[in-house]
């Protein structure tokens, strides 16, 4: 299983911000934002290389969801940024496809 699989299960906690039959939203345990929260589907997709036609739906209504974080988060004046990292040279450490929602900072471009 991996975190976010328990985090869905509630088998370890998270500040859950918005979720439903097929998402969850979560702040990140690490911010690297005032505002920092994971947007993860229920069913796993180990990392967004792998997905496929199949999981056309899930990935517009992860990125969907995103916008609903925005709004209740307060985010959608100020703006924000939305980040996917896939493998190790983009830092992925959980197996388990998440989007991330950073805002509520000035953010720096290119990434570092
Ligand atoms: P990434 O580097 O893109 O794989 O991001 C993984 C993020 O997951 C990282 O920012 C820290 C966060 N994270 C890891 N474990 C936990 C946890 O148990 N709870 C929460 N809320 N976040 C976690």
């Amino acid at each position: 299983m991996t975190i976010f699989e328990k985090i869905v299960a509630r088998e370890i906690p998270a500040k859950i911000v918005w979720q439903d039959e097929d998402v969850i939203a979560f702040h990140d345990v690490n911010p690297g934002a005032p505002v920092h929260v994971l947007v993860v589907p229920k069913r796993v997709i180990p990392r967004i290389a792998e997905s496929t036609a199949a999981d056309q739906a899930l990935l517009g209504k992860l990125l969907l969801t995103t916008r609903i974080v925005a709004e209740k988060l307060d985010l959608l004046t100020s703006g924000y940024r939305v980040v996917i990292n896939n493998g190790p040279d983009a830092g992925e450490s959980v197996p388990h496809l998440h989007v991330h929602v950073l805002g509520k900072r000035k953010l720096g471009w290119p990434p570092g």
